[in-house]
């Protein structure tokens, strides 16, 4: 990652990008107002190995909607996906969604990026301003991984407003490791690896992309190339 020079400071933090992005932060907020079971940092980190071998089982279902088979998912075999799963989005949602999700900016999703694109559209079933709400996936295995990703981000973000802020971060790991230096200075590595845009506020997305990062989803096949 280089260091970017000249960044706008604006405080556009709560100004979300995109529909889309508003719709996630809506969403995530809905979703925090039921709360959390999650009691401490700790107790994310030790589900850590249970997502990740479950997220990894997924593989044989992106190669499903891989039609091609050349690794990554293009914009058509997204839309058949979406059908396949009973999501009914709208082609300008789908495309928000793939825009949001391809970050490599190639031809496609990569596996990791389809699974961040899948908790999203998970995310956004739950929230009953939806037309769809409470829909399943009929992915029950990954579902009950995304309510973990959810959780966690939840348990996070203290005041609920949809954003996990530098504080909140230095906050949950304090609670549970009786605040030592060392505990702060990683969370403040953690935070600055999430927060992709540099903004001092990590959403939904960039936690999830993060997380993909931390558990590598895609060094099994490929070499990370940053
Ligand atoms: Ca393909
Ligand atoms: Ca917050
Ligand atoms: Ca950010």
């Amino acid at each position: 990652m280089g260091g970017a020079v000249a960044k706008e400071n604006l405080p556009k933090a709560l100004v979300p990008e995109s529909k889309l992005e508003a719709k996630i932060v809506e969403a995530m907020q809905y979703r925090e107002s039921e709360g959390t079971s999650l009691r401490s940092f700790n107790s994310i980190i030790l589900k850590f190995p249970k997502i990740d071998s479950s997220l990894r089982k997924c593989k044989a279902t992106f190669e499903q909607f891989d039609e091609d088979g050349n690794g990554v998912i293009d914009r058509e075999e997204l839309k058949h996906c979406l059908r396949d799963l009973k999501i009914s989005f709208t082609d300008e949602e789908a495309n928000d969604l793939f825009e949001a999700c391809d970050i490599a900016d190639d031809t496609g999703m990569k596996f990791s990026e389809f699974i961040v694109l899948l908790c999203l559209v998970y995310l956004l079933k739950q929230c009953p301003t939806d037309l769809h709400a409470k829909s399943r996936m009929g992915l029950p295995d990954l579902e009950s991984t995304f309510e973990t990703l959810v959780e966690a981000f939840v348990f996070l973000d203290k005041d609920h407003d949809g954003y996990v802020s530098r504080k909140e971060m230095v906050e949950a790991i304090n609670e549970t490791t009786s605040g030592g230096r060392s505990s702060g200075h990683i969370a403040m590595k953690r935070f600055e690896e999430m927060d992709w845009d540099r903004n001092g506020m990590v959403n939904f997305k960039e936690f999830l992309f993060a997380f993909t990062r931390w558990v590598g989803l895609d060094n099994d096949d490929e070499e990370d190339e940053e």
